[in-house]
């Protein structure tokens, strides 16, 4: 067979293993991966450095299928390719990522070629897509993330760092406003590394773009300061390779790369069709797009002879070779530069540097005390000094977040300054978060930041680390009325009880500077949990911890700070946050008035949930049934710690535009409160 021939056979095995894959879900989207194949087949056979054999390894391009729903699209070709699977310690388990198996299995329980691309259930993956916008813009994050470790780690005959991230979109991806705010953040930074493949079909699920989107994307990126090439037909190989030749030599921009496609390609019925999506063909139209590409119309899950062994002569070769080059180049530089080297192996594994916590404060008791967020900016720049990829910013409020890491030589990550610790991602919160997703993907230890109440603008992206099990950190300041005058635009209610209901989202909200202290101690040592911060934006007073319990009960989720002499508690009090100020001047009341009460400091749920039932319970015994929640937000999801017997003061509606002081009052968020709600419980009116 001729080369050419061999191509049309790879290409057609990708489209028919698709095809049958949806058939036999009967559910998934054949089309795209039917127009697309041409297009992946010659990025990943022809350009691409990665090794199937390892697929992992640092050096590595990058690809994101951010038309997720195209899934199959990725799940062809891990399988054709042969590429092994590792597990979350990153070992390589010496066996196939995706299987014919998998395939025939698409979309079925336990299957490794699930409806979409799922990093961390199957090797190969970068990044977690199908919430279209997301894969674009978590490839910024990784375009990012290269020029920063190309900045600190390659030196002169030591390019470690010089790979290229390549992205697949469709019309949703470039109509999310997500992938408006990292295109736009991408040319301002120049990444050069980052090409963006755009399946330019006209079509998305309701119909032709005709009747949403009629924009000029060209213009667009041309605007965002883009290289803008195009591709006129999504099947000539050799312009779509072209096109990527141009990527590569383009410097300072990112390239778009507007590819004209037909989804569906091949089943003439339903070329140009919305009904090319979500469902299978049906099985005249399969035999028909099968006699098209030539292919026996009866067979299933064909993979011809030969086709295996293109790929493997292709990106196999080249990217074990690639690979190969690395390591000799890495074992020199390990050579030549040992701690470097050191710091490479640690943020693969995602480790600490030896003395990680070294510094970090601690806060004297001050019943002035300081904000949280104050607290935080310390342990930040303490902990950004000790760990030299842990790096971060703010979405246009880092003086207000306090993330600014100032010590010498911090420097801030511009075009021109691309080993800058301080990250600008301007007022962008969505694609910050998704952004930081890319930059933990490559294994830095990333953080951004915002006012809480602006989470929601985020939320998406921070829903998918916790799917990812990605470390990454959300420092989120102004976390309750403290912001007062602003109002309740900027009063958070909701966003805790929300946050706590994503699965394996840390939330942690502390209650003092040494509070905040373990929490972060708590999260730096997190490898596959992210993390969230809710910090005060008021001084809270720092607690005298000769009195009051140690703060390292953070690390358990919650912990007694104070009990009252005399026997068991007739009363728990349990708070977050500023709150827990509010609990222990009521505890102090209700002490000189001969109640008994404990104060229990939750700062995450999350963690206490974790912790063993004999802790719970020391924490909250069952038989005291007498349990009063504080906590400035919504008092959804309190039932499950202070019972049917328990109440709870919280949030019921929006907060309003006034003084702190006057806030708290109108809320009732003050100590005669809590004490006169736990005297009333307690029928000592
Ligand atoms: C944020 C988000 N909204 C909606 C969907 C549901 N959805 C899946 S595919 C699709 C159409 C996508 O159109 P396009 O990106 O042009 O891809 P094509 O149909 O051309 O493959 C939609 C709306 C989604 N996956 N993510
Ligand atoms: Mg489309």
């Amino acid at each position: 067979m001729t080369q050419d021939e061999l191509d049309q056979l790879a290409i057609n095995t990708i489209r028919t293993l698709s095809i049958d894959a949806v058939q036999q879900a009967k559910s998934g989207h054949p089309g795209t991966p039917m127009a697309l194949a041409p297009l992946v087949y010659t990025l990943w056979n022809r350009i691409l450095n990665f090794d199937p054999k390892d697929p992992i390894w640092p050096g590595r391009d990058r690809f994101v299928l951010s038309n997720g729903h195209a899934s199959m699209l990725l799940w062809s070709m891990l399988f054709l390719t042969r590429t092994q699977a590792v597990n979350a310690d990153y070992e390589n388990l010496g066996k196939p990522s995706v299987t014919l198996d998998d395939i025939r299995r698409f979309r079925q329980i336990d299957s490794k070629a699930p409806g979409h691309p799922e990093y961390h259930w199957v090797s190969g993956v970068e990044t977690t897509t199908g919430p279209l916008g997301q894969g674009i813009a978590t490839s910024v994050g990784m375009a990012i993330a290269r020029k920063w470790l190309a900045s600190r780690y390659n030196k002169p005959g030591f390019d470690l760092f010089d790979y290229n991230v390549y992205a697949i979109c469709g019309d949703g991806c470039l109509m999310e406003g997500v992938g408006s705010e990292a295109a736009s953040l991408a040319g301002h930074l120049q990444l050069d590394d980052l090409c963006w493949i755009y399946d330019n079909n006209h079509i998305t699920i309701e119909g032709k773009t005709s009747i949403t989107f009629t924009e000029d994307v060209a213009a667009r990126f041309l605007a965002y300061r883009w290289n803008v090439l195009r591709v006129g037909d999504a099947n000539d190989l050799t312009r779509i390779e072209d096109a990527l030749d141009v990527f590569r030599k383009t410097t300072d921009r990112p390239t778009l790369i507007i590819l004209d496609s037909h989804i569906g390609y091949g089943a003439p019925h339903k070329v140009d069709t919305a009904a090319a999506h979500g469902e299978p063909l049906g099985d005249d139209e399969v035999k028909l797009a099968k006699r098209a590409y030539g292919w026996p119309e009866d067979a299933k899950f064909l993979v011809p002879d030969g086709v295996m062994d293109t790929f493997d002569k292709g990106i196999g070769a080249r990217g074990a070779e690639a690979r190969r080059r690395w390591e000799t180049l890495f074992a020199d530089y390990r050579k030549q530069f040992p701690d470097l080297a050191t710091e490479i192996d640690q943020m693969q594994k995602r480790e600490l540097p030896k003395g990680w916590d070294r510094n970090l404060p601690s806060f004297k008791a001050d019943p002035k005390g300081i904000a949280g967020r104050d607290a935080s900016g310390e342990v930040l720049n303490v902990l950004a000094q000790n760990i030299p990829w842990f790096l971060g910013g703010s979405a246009d409020l880092g003086s207000s977040n306090k993330t600014t890491l100032k010590f010498a030589g911090a420097g801030d990550f511009e075009p021109g300054s691309p080993g800058g610790r301080n990250f600008h991602f301007g007022i962008r919160e969505h694609a910050m978060a998704a952004i930081v997703n890319g930059m933990s993907l490559s294994k830095l230890r990333a953080f951004g930041a915002t006012f809480f109440i602006f989470s929601d603008y985020a939320r998406p992206a921070i829903r998918l680390s916790a799917l990812m099990e990605l470390p990454t950190i959300l420092v989120f300041t102004h976390d309750a009325m403290g912001d007062g005058e602003d109002g309740p635009t900027h009063q958070p209610v909701e966003q805790l009880v929300s946050l706590r209901a994503i699965p394996g989202l840390v939330v942690l909200r502390p209650a003092d500077a040494n509070e905040v202290v373990e929490a972060y101690r708590y999260i730096l040592q997190l490898r596959h949990q992210p993390a969230v911060m809710a910090l005060s934006r008021q001084p809270l007073p720092t607690f005298d911890r000769a009195r009051y319990a140690s703060a390292a009960g953070v690390a358990r989720g919650a912990y007694v700070m104070a009990d009252a002499p005399g026997g068991p508690p007739e009363i728990i009090l349990i708070a977050s946050g500023s709150e827990v100020t509010l609990i222990v001047e009521a505890h102090e009341a209700l002490l000189a008035k001969g109640v008994r009460s404990r104060v229990v400091s939750m700062p995450s749920w999350d963690i206490f949930e974790h912790q063993p039932q004999s802790y719970r319970e020391e924490v909250l015994p069952p038989s005291v049934k007498t349990r009063l929640a504080v906590e400035q937000a919504s008092a959804l999801g309190w039932e499950r710690y202070v019972g049917d017997q328990g109440r709870v003061m919280g949030m019921k509606a929006f907060g309003a535009s006034a003084p702190l002081k006057e806030l708290q009052r109108k809320f009732g968020f003050e100590p005669d409160k809590v004490v006169a709600a736990a005297l009333e419980m307690l029928g000592r009116k």
